[in-house]
């Protein structure tokens, strides 16, 4: 993703021309708390972050878009994908396969750019024993437990039975909250974007990310 007019602020080579190390922005949270919505927002808001687009065996919803929201395959690809080594980390969802593909987010950190995953706290774990320091991790919870139902009920129009399941799924998903670096409670969506441009802005200036920040110095003490 480019923009022709990058933000100064956001920029991974900022005005000062620091190089830096391309970082991994985890968001979780249980279906419902609103991920994919601020998602999005990060994304049209921020040029300077990719989406990871996942692999998945559950089948298209009505306005999805292949390569967009996923890339839909069915399980013998996602076996094949799995075996070659061409998954970063990958989970069974809802008893559909999930996975994450590892060239376009090598890819994207290689060229500095930053990388968003919406993926689970398994995938999370994953990631967090192969990217280390790289990676920053934020989860996303519902102001309440109506306030998450309610959001299901309108969005799935599925039967009670199948809310009733995905709220004990949401249960067992906030189980996983302590294993993240940030918490935001998605009260208000617009509120919720900020939080999130507050935390990748702190952790874009972290100074071991940094990796221009030595010949930056070098370059102030030769000119003083
Ligand atoms: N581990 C892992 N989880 C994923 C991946 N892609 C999506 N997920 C998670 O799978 C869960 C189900 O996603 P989805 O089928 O889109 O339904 P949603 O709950 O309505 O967002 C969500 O918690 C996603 O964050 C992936 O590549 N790896
Ligand atoms: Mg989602």
């Amino acid at each position: 993703m480019s923009s022709s007019a990058p933000s100064p602020s956001l920029a991974p080579h900022g005005r000062a021309g620091l190089a830096r190390r391309g970082l991994m922005l985890v968001l979780s949270s249980p279906s419902g708390a609103g991920k994919t919505t601020l998602s999005r927002r990060l994304l049209e808001s921020d040029a300077h972050i990719t989406m990871s687009v996942s692999v998945t065996t559950r089948p298209p919803r009505p306005g999805e878009v292949e390569g967009r929201d996923y890339f839909f395959v069915d399980a013998a690809h996602f076996e094949a994908m799995r075996e070659a080594g061409d998954l970063l980390e990958h989970a069974t969802v809802f008893g559909n396969f999930y996975g994450t593909p590892r060239a376009p987010v090598e890819e994207a950190l290689g060229a500095g750019r930053d990388v968003l995953f919406d993926i689970d706290w398994q995938g999370t774990q994953q990631l967090d024993e192969s990217a280390g320091e790289d990676l920053v991790k934020v989860f996303i919870l519902p102001p309440s437990a109506q306030d998450l139902e309610k959001r299901l009920r309108t969005r799935a129009q599925d039967s009670d039975a199948v809310v009733r399941h995905r709220m004990e799924q949401a249960s067992e998903e906030i189980r996983h909250y302590s294993e993240y670096d940030y918490i935001i409670i998605n009260d208000d969506v617009a509120e919720s974007l900020h939080k999130l441009t507050a935390i990748l802005e702190a952790e874009r200036l972290k100074r071991r990310r940094l990796t221009g920040l030595t010949e930056f110095v070098k370059g102030l003490h030769a000119a003083l």
